[in-house]
């Protein structure tokens, strides 16, 4: 026959269990040891039918008690450890927001770009609009219009990527004359244009990539000369070195002008004589010369009437002599190291 130390005894247990679940999952199995069809407490209550009315009431009185407390206790542990998981919760997915960021990695503008963009704002500045074209080109425009007709020599000096098959007829640009060249037959002189962009050899050494940039310039007009040329280059090696250079012409040779000359500038890096000038205190920057009258005779210019000037240079060996750099590969390798420099 139960007693009441039993409900005591079931009621401590019951507590001290309550109190000692460690999450939800066994307070479920505390409620179904308990309270459950086959459960402890659920047990006695069955058993109160064997009992004399007088017991019965008084023992089933006590078990009532003791199961609201139970289920009482299941509550506010169930409440507690609610709590409990939802701050872990909270804890786990925590984000601290008086962490310093990451930062955003900007990039930064390529020193070949950068250069471009600075040859260009000078011409600009001179009244150079700026043209572009094709780099995948025809004969006619790469060569044959520059007075460079089939079987001509100076083919061989351009190092020519050719297109397949070679019946289509193109070609990868080798300067950035053919530009020029489609400027004279879509504009009437006076015109000042250039040409900046990429051009193709196929070469490939220390000093040479099979793909590199130019800015090509040219002059049209009724009464232009090799003294306008003269001025217009001294004051672009001069606004782009941001110095009071030397500037000195050689004579040269090109199919495309005539009288032609190479341009040297008084070396950036030395007074008398360094290893970057090779000890003469020069640097050749560029080449130029008075349009050949057969070139104009290609686009239908009056060579009679009308005379230019061109000239051509290097972007990267400009970045190369502005920037201090002394391998021309570092333009290509996309270094970051080397990149970073250019933020
Ligand atoms: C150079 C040197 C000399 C040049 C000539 C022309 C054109 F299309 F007008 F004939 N454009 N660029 C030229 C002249 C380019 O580069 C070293």
């Amino acid at each position: 026959m139960p007693t009441t130390s039993d409900i005591r005894d079931l009621s401590a247990g019951a507590q001290a269990a309550i109190a000692a679940a460690a999450d939800l999952r066994a307070l479920e199995e505390l409620r179904v040891r308990y309270l459950g069809r086959k459960g402890a407490l659920t047990e006695k209550l069955k058993s109160i039918g064997a009992l004399a009315a007088e017991e019965r009431r008084a023992y089933g009185r006590q078990l009532n008690q003791l199961k609201k407390e139970i289920q009482r206790q299941l509550q506010n542990r169930r409440a507690a450890l609610q709590e409990d998981e939802r701050a872990a919760g909270i804890a786990r997915d925590a984000v601290d927001v008086t962490l310093p960021g990451r930062g955003a990695a900007p990039g930064g503008v390529h020193p070949v770009s950068r250069t471009l963009a600075r040859m260009e704002e000078i011409f600009v500045r001179l009244g150079f609009a700026v043209a572009d074209g094709p780099e995948l080109e025809d004969d006619f425009h790469n060569f044959t219009a520059l007075n460079i007709p089939p079987g001509h020599p100076a083919r061989a000096m351009h190092d020519t990527f050719y297109a397949h098959p070679p019946s289509c007829g193109l070609l990868l640009r080798t300067h950035t004359s053919p530009v020029q060249v489609r400027y004279m037959q879509n504009h009437k002189p006076p015109l000042r244009v250039i040409a900046p962009g990429r051009v193709y050899r196929c070469d490939s050494d220390l000093t040479h990539t099979p793909m590199f940039h130019q800015v090509e310039g040219l002059v049209v007009d009724e009464d232009t000369s090799f003294a306008d040329l003269k001025g217009v280059l001294v004051h672009f090696a001069r606004a782009f070195f941001e110095r009071d250079l030397e500037v000195r012409f050689r004579p040269s040779f090109f199919p495309f002008t005539e009288p032609s000359a190479e341009v040297d500038i008084s070396c950036v890096f030395c007074r008398k004589g360094c290893r970057v000038c090779g000890h003469s205190g020069w640097l050749e920057v560029l080449g130029c010369g008075m349009v050949h009258p057969a070139v104009l005779g290609h686009v239908n210019i009056d060579s009679e009437r009308f005379l230019g000037y061109a000239f051509g240079m290097g972007v990267e060996r400009l970045a190369m002599l502005r920037y201090g750099v002394d391998d021309l590969r570092v333009f290509f390798d996309n270094d970051l190291s080397f990149l970073r420099r250019f933020r």
